[in-house]
């Protein structure tokens, strides 16, 4: 495979040993807009930092894997036109294209196993679409939990999705999805779904437990670690839900459809929040950098069982 090029950053971490935090790009190339994506990938970074972990945004550039970028290549990312979105498909056409991408929650992923990194915090991860039973859109990440071993912190998924429908998915795939100090599923820009979350662990250390005894048990699925948007942050799930609705109606007006729909989608809320959502998804990311920074620490303190 095409070797992956580290960041000073994280090569030196990776050196001292320190704990490393992937973050995602298509965030950043296609969940929010520009020129704010720039500044919010920065501040996302220095929430690791200032948590303590070092951050490691992964990306394509030019066909070469990135696991952490500089400011240059960020800055390039972030402003460039004609950026892809990558997922687990795209990576091979990508690279032998010589292409520039953001990378998805599941192309995360799998970059971030060969890097040899095990957190990895976002916003939300895609999922089964509403209406799904009829168009079949179902999110390649949810695939990539089940099968590649990287541990996901998220704000849960959008309700732009069929939560029920996604809870229901990851359950067959045998994900384990744990509610992080919470018994409900969180909402992403609310903290309530109304639904219960499977699995519940209330600090870093027990989620780092867990995440180890899995995979001394020979376990390669990913994990879900779903972590509520702080309350003072959160947005009303009613007003929101009307929001939602119209997006999606707006998103079959158009004729919408493929790797098209969440960045679509996520535009028409931002517009119709007047900016609001943007807000909340900076702040969820943030903690959850943060949480993903803590449990990183954890797990280093706590090495796999017959590993040095
Ligand atoms: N959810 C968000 N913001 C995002 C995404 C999801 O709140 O930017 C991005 C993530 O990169 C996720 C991808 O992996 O959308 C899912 O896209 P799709 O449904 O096409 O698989
Ligand atoms: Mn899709």
């Amino acid at each position: 495979m095409t070797g992956l090029i580290f960041s000073e950053e994280v090569e030196t971490a990776f050196a001292e040993g320190r704990p490393v935090v992937a973050l995602e790009s298509t965030i950043l190339t296609h969940g929010l807009p520009k020129p704010d994506n720039l500044h919010i990938g920065r501040e996302i970074e220095a929430e690791v930092r200032a948590a303590g972990a070092v951050p490691a945004t992964i990306a394509v550039l030019d066909g070469t894997v990135r696991i952490g970028l500089s400011t240059p290549d960020l800055v390039r990312l972030c402003s460039t036109d004609g950026v892809v979105k990558l997922s687990r498909r795209d990576l091979g056409v990508a690279l032998s294209q010589g292409w520039t991408g953001g990378t998805t929650v599941a192309a995360t992923m799998i970059l971030a196993v060969r890097a040899g990194i095990e957190v990895f915090a976002t916003g939300g991860i895609g999922g089964v679409h509403r209406g799904a039973e009829l168009d079949f859109d179902i999110s390649a990440d949810l695939d990539e939990l089940a099968r590649t071993p990287v541990m996901v912190i998220s704000a849960g998924a959008k309700s732009i999705l069929d939560l029920p429908k996604t809870l229901e998915v990851l359950e067959t795939k045998g994900v384990p999805v744990i509610g992080y100090g919470t018994d409900e599923f969180p909402a992403f820009f609310c903290r309530a779904s109304g639904l219960r979350v499977p699995l519940r662990l209330d600090s870093p250390e027990e989620i780092a437990a867990a995440w180890r005894a899995g995979r001394d048990l020979g376990l390669e699925a990913g994990m879900l670690i779903a972590n509520p948007v702080p309350e003072e942050h959160a947005l009303d799930r009613a007003a929101m839900e009307r929001i939602i609705d119209d997006a999606l109606f707006e998103a079959k007006r158009t004729g919408t459809n493929g790797k098209q729909v969440t960045p679509y989608l996520l535009e028409q809320i931002r517009a119709a929040t007047g900016g609001a959502s943007l807000t909340v998804n900076i702040e969820l990311v943030r903690s959850n950098a943060r949480l993903g920074a803590g449990i990183a620490e954890a797990l280093f303190r706590r090495p796999l069982r017959g590993r040095v």
